[in-house]
């Protein structure tokens, strides 16, 4: 652990990707504030609304820029309301993927999305389901540049904090 205290683990600088899923599980578990779990599975959420992200660039660490991609799935912002009652006690979502790896995703952000389109949990790329090597359920976040820091594949959870 670093003694800065603007380090954020979820914010990491330097990253070799991994490119082997940790496990073959794509459900994940929403952890809410008061530490009960719901289970979710992307297949599972037949009732939620369909978003998509054309025009997705994945700026990744050694391999260079891949895409355009269109990514489709859920906004995160819709799974958070079909899973809780309300959400004006948060300040943001962690989202950790099984090896270890997250993003922190604030509600500001959420609310405000910017022209490059919605955070989602994306199951499909360019019409077709995306392979659990490829990162099922994979966080797309539009429009992030930082060596693909924030497009964390193989979700296993996602933490809801006040
Ligand atoms: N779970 C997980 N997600 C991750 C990573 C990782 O190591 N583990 N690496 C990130 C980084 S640094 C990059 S560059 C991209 C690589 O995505 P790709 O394998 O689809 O090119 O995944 C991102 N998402
Ligand atoms: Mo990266």
């Amino acid at each position: 652990m670093s003694d800065d205290p603007s380090y954020d683990p979820l914010r990491p600088h330097v990253h070799e990707p991994n490119p082997t899923p940790p496990n073959q599980d794509s459900a994940f578990d929403l952890i809410l504030p008061d530490s009960s779990r719901l289970r979710s599975a992307a297949s599972m959420l037949h009732t939620l609304t369909r978003s998509y992200v054309p025009g997705c660039y994945i700026v990744s660490t050694g391999h260079g820029t891949s895409g355009p991609f269109v990514f489709e799935g859920f906004a995160l912002l819709d799974y958070l309301k079909s899973q809780l009652n309300s959400l004006d006690s948060l300040s943001n979502v962690e989202v950790v993927s099984a090896d270890g790896f997250g993003a922190r995703i604030t509600m500001d952000e959420l609310n405000n999305p910017t022209e490059a389109g919605l955070i989602l949990l994306a199951d499909t790329v360019n019409g077709r389901p995306i392979t659990r090597n490829e990162g099922l359920v994979r966080l797309i976040v539009p429009g992030e540049k930082d060596d693909a820091l924030r497009q964390v594949k193989w979700i296993a959870h996602i933490t809801a904090k006040e």
